[in-house]
């Protein structure tokens, strides 16, 4: 039956800082106020980054889909069998490319999808099944800190853990240490690392596409607000506040930010937590690094993680590595 063929895993907070809402705190009650991009991602939030991969201006869906129409049959050919672990799979639309790779080589596959979001794993797995007969599921539920310190055992002798969509631009210097870290620790020798990234270009295109004519990407940025007031039961006002993103050059990323049109004072009440706006004052919702493809190559060869291919479209406005552990 179809159903067998999934099973779906929640996973909860490992450690403190882990623990819903503290970081919302921390972030909240520092100077500059920041908050961490996983919050994006309630319900409407996932959909919203739906609607702005689809927008004439977000280039890096459609290129990084090119790209992986292209590369899936060699990626497929040189993993062989193998667990296809998702960090961030949100509605899997790019990955079905490579299970289709997978299923015309008839090489077996086992996909664990991993998101925050329980209605798109849940959502995108049933599809699937249904598409994919051959394939199973194992969906998780949870950050990518608490997958990576507990891979759950794999059916196959290799894993192949895709990290696409250029999320890993979401994180820090120190947090992008933190994680490559953990992802070298987590996978065996001969194990593959797939990883999308978006490289640098022109400002003009960078700032179109998170300026979106449509306002999606402000829609979504504001949701934010939303999600906080339903998730700590808070009266943060998202009408009194404006979408920013601009690129800043000297450290080659988009920054996101929040920006209050007025001073003022909001609750989150279940977090026991009083947040005051001075008027224009920006809390920093997202950064968004572009990459270069060389520098990042020898970056992943000092966590042990070899680049075995790289791909790229003509324009080299996006890259993804294939790397072996
Ligand atoms: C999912 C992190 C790759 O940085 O482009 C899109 C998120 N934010 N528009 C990105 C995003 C605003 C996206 N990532």
């Amino acid at each position: 039956a179809e159903q067998d063929r999934l099973t779906l895993e929640y996973l909860t907070a490992v450690t403190p800082e882990q623990a819903d809402g503290l970081d919302v705190i921390q972030g909240l009650s520092q100077t500059p106020k920041s908050l961490p991009p996983k919050y994006f991602y309630d319900e409407r939030g996932s959909r919203l980054f739906e609607q702005i991969t689809q927008l004439p201006e977000y280039y890096l869906t459609r290129t990084e889909t090119q790209i992986l129409q292209q590369s899936a049959d060699a990626i497929a050919t040189l993993t062989g069998p193998c667990d296809l672990i998702e960090l961030g799979s949100g509605s899997s639309t790019k990955t079905r490319l490579l299970l289709d790779a997978y299923q015309r080589q008839g090489t077996p596959l086992h996909y664990l999808p991993v998101d925050v979001s329980g209605t798109m794993v849940e959502e995108s797995a049933q599809a699937l099944l249904q598409h994919y007969p051959q394939l199973t599921l194992h969906g998780l539920i949870g950050i990518y800190e608490q997958v990576l310190a507990q891979l759950p055992p794999s059916r196959f002798p290799r894993r192949l853990l895709a990290f696409i969509g250029s999320t890993l631009g979401n994180l820090s210097d120190a947090e992008c240490d933190q994680f490559l870290t953990q992802v070298s620790q987590a996978l065996a020798p001969g194990d593959y690392f797939l990883l999308g990234l978006d490289l640098r270009k022109p400002v003009d295109v960078l700032e179109a596409a998170y300026n979106d004519s449509q306002g999606v990407t402000a829609a979504f940025n504001l949701n934010l607000l939303h999600h906080l007031n339903w998730r700590f039961q808070g009266n943060l006002d998202p009408s009194q506040f404006r979408h920013v993103a601009q690129y800043n050059p000297v450290a080659d990323q988009i920054e996101i930010y929040i920006e209050s049109l007025q001073a003022q004072t909001a609750r989150l009440k279940a977090l026991d937590l009083t947040v005051t706006f001075a008027a224009g004052e920006r809390l920093l919702s997202e950064l968004s690094r572009k990459f270069d493809l060389p520098t990042m190559a020898a970056s992943l060869q000092s966590y042990g993680l070899h680049t075995v291919h790289t791909f790229t479209d003509p324009h080299h406005w996006f890259g993804l590595l294939l790397c072996q552990r």
